[in-house]
């Protein structure tokens, strides 16, 4: 084992607070959801009871409807905004209203397959009622084209929170009945870093809406004030559904397998909508509006991931990460660099973040491009031994940006690409 294993174990185990992992001290002081998923990847390494476990006490906080929360508040923290009391949402253990991309069900796979794939293999069987429960919600509430696209009702659903594609929908967002609140996210990491002020009351104001109406996701996916079909979490929710779909037929849950199948055929085709061909690349798209953002991101390149697109889409896929790569020092930014509000410092809109580098490495490597599946994990390499564990880095000076010690990237180190 090298010091850098070392360190990355020791990053998850200091982050562990009994049973689930916070993402970095200080900043993010629960658990969040999709940061479980890719943190029992890394324990999967060295401790595959607490791999199991970080999945089992996320979907403790599973809604009866089947959402699997963004964020799961297991214990009393001021140190960040916004908090169980200002979500509301009467739920025990309290959690926020919202969820985030569904990486489960594929983590649930690749665990199980790495202990012997024993369809009888207890927590597998427990975890897949959980996602094939998760999935449905996505399918009953959002999916309001009838595509098989995933919509977001809040731009913290995407995990890419701040990305310029939501720029346009968040700026119709009516912030006049906000109020004063005290962020905290600013107290512990560079303001430069976060997102700007004028957009933190956007995001409070949509979680405001959701809260008012109760937290009836029927309404919110109706009436809310952000609708987006998000490329990310629609790609990520394709490839979760083939994964799920492994896992019914082991157990032989034959009408969930023909489920699954058909949901896996609509999104399929649904994902021609989300295809822009000026771009030449998959964008997320206003499903109030109709309009494309027209930005090439790192979640455009999950549609290898995800298993779409025709050999003329791959290879206009690859012309961008080409020209993407002539134009910064690793790869693979946030943003494209010298798209509208790119920033190589500020959260999603440049910096790089391992765990989209992870999936769109494996996407690429299971289409035959091993090339450059191979140089987006050298590259991730390379950021956390100049760096260290950060949050996500710099395309461009390799810095990094966010919060130290983190546990994401350490289970990156550990899974991928140390
Ligand atoms: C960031 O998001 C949270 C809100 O969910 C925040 O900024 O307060 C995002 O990077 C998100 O993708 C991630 O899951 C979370 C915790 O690492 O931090």
């Amino acid at each position: 084992m090298t010091d850098l294993d070392h360190r990355a174990r020791d990053i998850l185990c200091r982050n562990d607070r009994g049973g689930y992992t916070v993402p970095t001290h200080g900043l993010y002081p629960f658990q969040w959801n999709w940061d479980s998923a890719f943190v029992a990847l890394g324990f999967a390494g060295f401790d595959r009871d607490r791999a199991w476990q970080e999945l089992e006490t996320l979907v403790s906080a599973q809604w009866a409807d089947g959402m699997i929360p963004h964020i799961v508040f297991h214990q009393h923290d001021e140190g960040y905004f916004p908090g169980p009391g200002v979500w509301a949402t009467g739920q025990t253990p309290p959690t926020s209203g919202i969820t985030q991309p569904p990486v489960l069900a594929t983590v649930v796979r690749r665990l199980w397959e790495e202990e012997g794939a024993d369809p009888a293999h207890p927590r597998m069987r427990a975890l897949y009622r959980a996602c094939l429960a998760s999935h449905r919600w996505f399918h009953t509430y959002r999916d309001p084209l009838g595509n098989g696209l995933a919509m977001v009702t809040h731009n913290w659903e995407t995990g890419r929170d701040n990305s310029s594609e939501w720029d346009e929908a968040l700026a119709r967002v009516d912030t006049s009945g906000v109020g004063s609140y005290q962020r905290r996210d600013t107290g512990h990491v560079d303001a430069a870093m976060r997102p700007k002020q004028s957009e933190y009351d956007r995001y409070v104001a949509i979680l405001q809406f959701g809260r008012d109406c109760g937290w009836d996701h029927r309404r919110i996916a109706d009436e809310g004030p952000f609708r987006m079909i998000d490329v990310g979490t629609s790609m990520i929710l394709l490839r979760a559904n083939r994964d799920l779909l492994i896992l019914a037929e082991a157990i032989g849950d034959a009408p969930a397998a023909a489920e699954l199948r058909a949901r896996i055929a609509l999104s399929e085709q649904g994902m021609d909508w989300l295809w822009n061909e000026e771009v030449g690349a998959y964008c997320s798209r206003d499903a109030t509006t109709g309009a494309s953002s027209a930005l090439v991101t790192n979640a455009s390149f999950l549609a290898f991931y995800a298993g779409v697109g025709t050999p003329a889409r791959h290879a206009r896929l690859i012309a961008a990460l080409a020209r993407i790569e002539a134009g910064t020092r690793f790869l693979l930014p946030s943003l494209e660099a010298g798209s509208r509000d790119y920033d190589h410092r500020r959260y999603w809109r440049g910096p790089i973040w391992l765990v989209v580098s992870y999936m769109v490495a494996l996407g690429l490597a299971e289409h035959g491009e091993a090339a450059w599946s191979e140089r987006l994990r050298r590259d991730s390499a390379r950021l956390i031994e100049a760096a260290g564990f950060y949050e996500s880095f710099s395309p461009e000076t390799g810095e990094g940006s966010g919060g130290g010690d983190f546990s994401w990237t350490a289970a990156m180190w550990l899974a991928w690409c140390g």
